[in-house]
């Protein structure tokens, strides 16, 4: 199945479950799913859809679906609760931790269903070997545990996704660019051998979730077949593309999570849209199936701004850095309209060119152990 060729350009699939960007977290929370609606008008406001080979409104996942991973309790759970009858299921809603993060919200588990079908229908066309990439921003929900709830994610697009891409190919390499690291994915695959993850993230005492240190390498058969890099704020575009640059690989998922750009309201780093979408670039040239996902991303104009780009930078296509006009217009304002307002230099750049040296050799290190 390993037909692609990166001097061709790619059969693009396209997913965006219709009604995805509608459903809300809550008034404070920071994660809007609207940043979904925008992306999507800014792809097809730039015409990409005239390049993109296929464009579906997936079905959403079956409860089996879901429980290929998910505790099946976890699930019947998430189908049952609503904002109305909460209140009488108190122990199970910390069991599952759907608290704070991860609140109950009307319709949660149609939102859940959605983000987690197209990844999963993006998995099966790649296996079925009938497009080269598939793009789900809606997914990417990377903190999800088998029987719990975490940071925002309810369930596991990219575990069901890699779980999917592993009956029909040896392996998998999951490589993570949002700002958290990607704990549930690593903790689902921590033991096995056929699926490589590596996570860029911030790394300090106090930066959510905690994990994701040097040295957290697999265990058991999976020991060395997992990578982890810890960042300090304020890291650049040349110290992040030289570190990215190191990884190699087979089937990929690419998790895009765009908190790790400048200026993101939960993020630290300093990257602008160029290099976020550089490392898309740079994957997609391995030519190998590819699954693209979304995840993080806070300050909701530059998410759609990262990721309408990014689809560009995957089917090929140059666009212009004047925006087409939305109906969201309004949100795109401050640059006066711009693909790629300056982002960068706001933070302080805490990575030392010596840390980031050692980081780069101990993963240099590990590449060779495994001969790759
Ligand atoms: C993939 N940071 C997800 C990233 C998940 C980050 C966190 C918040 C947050 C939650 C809110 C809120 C917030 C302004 C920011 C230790 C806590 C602190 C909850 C209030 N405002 C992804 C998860 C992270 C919820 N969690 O990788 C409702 O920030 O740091 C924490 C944990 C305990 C719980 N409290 C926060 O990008 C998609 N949460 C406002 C309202
Ligand atoms: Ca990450
Ligand atoms: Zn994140």
């Amino acid at each position: 199945t390993e037909r692609v060729n990166p001097h061709s350009r790619p059969i693009v699939s396209y997913y965006f479950p219709k009604g995805v960007g509608e459903h809300h977290y809550g008034e404070r929370h920071p994660m809007k799913p609207h940043r979904l609606s925008l992306t999507n008008a800014l792809v097809m406001g730039y015409g990409l859809d005239k390049q993109i080979h296929h464009i579906y409104n997936p079905r959403p996942a079956t409860r089996e679906e879901l429980e290929v991973y998910h505790d099946p309790q976890y699930i019947d759970f998430l189908s049952k609760v609503t904002p109305a009858n909460q209140d009488d299921t108190k122990h199970l809603i910390d069991t599952f931790n759907c608290v704070e993060d991860c609140p109950i919200f009307a319709d949660m588990f149609e939102f859940c269903k959605m983000y987690a079908g197209a990844s999963l229908a993006g998995a099966r066309k790649l296996s079925a070997g009938t497009t080269d990439t598939a793009i789900n921003w809606s997914g990417g929900l990377h903190h999800a545990k088998r029987g719990e709830a975490n940071g925002f994610c309810y369930v596991n697009d990219a575990v069901l996704a890699i779980l999917e891409m592993l009956k029909y190919h040896p392996r998998v390499l999951y490589i993570d660019i949002d700002i958290h690291h990607g704990d549930g994915v690593e903790l689902a695959f921590y033991h096995s051998n056929r699926v490589m993850t590596v996570s860029f993230h911030k790394y300090t005492g106090d930066f959510f979730p905690g994990t994701g240190k040097l040295d957290d390498n697999g265990a058991g058969l999976g020991k060395h077949f997992c990578i982890n890099v810890p960042l300090q704020d304020g890291v650049d575009d040349d110290m992040y593309l030289t570190v990215f640059k190191t990884v190699i690989g087979d089937t990929i998922v690419l998790q895009c999570g765009a908190d790790s750009l400048g200026l993101d309201r939960l993020g630290a780093f300093n990257l602008s849209i160029a290099a976020h979408g550089e490392c898309v670039n740079y994957v997609r040239t391995f030519g190998v199936p590819l699954l693209v996902v979304g995840g993080g991303g806070y300050t909701v104009k530059n998410v759609s701004r990262c990721w309408a780009y990014e689809t560009a930078v995957l089917v090929g296509a140059d666009i212009p850095d004047t925006l087409p006009a939305t109906v969201y217009d309004a949100f795109f304002a401050d640059s006066g309209w711009k693909l790629h307002p300056p982002l960068t230099g706001k933070v302080d750049n805490l990575n030392s060119p010596a840390g980031l040296q050692r980081i780069t050799m101990s993963i240099r290190e590990k590449l060779r152990y495994l001969g790759g």
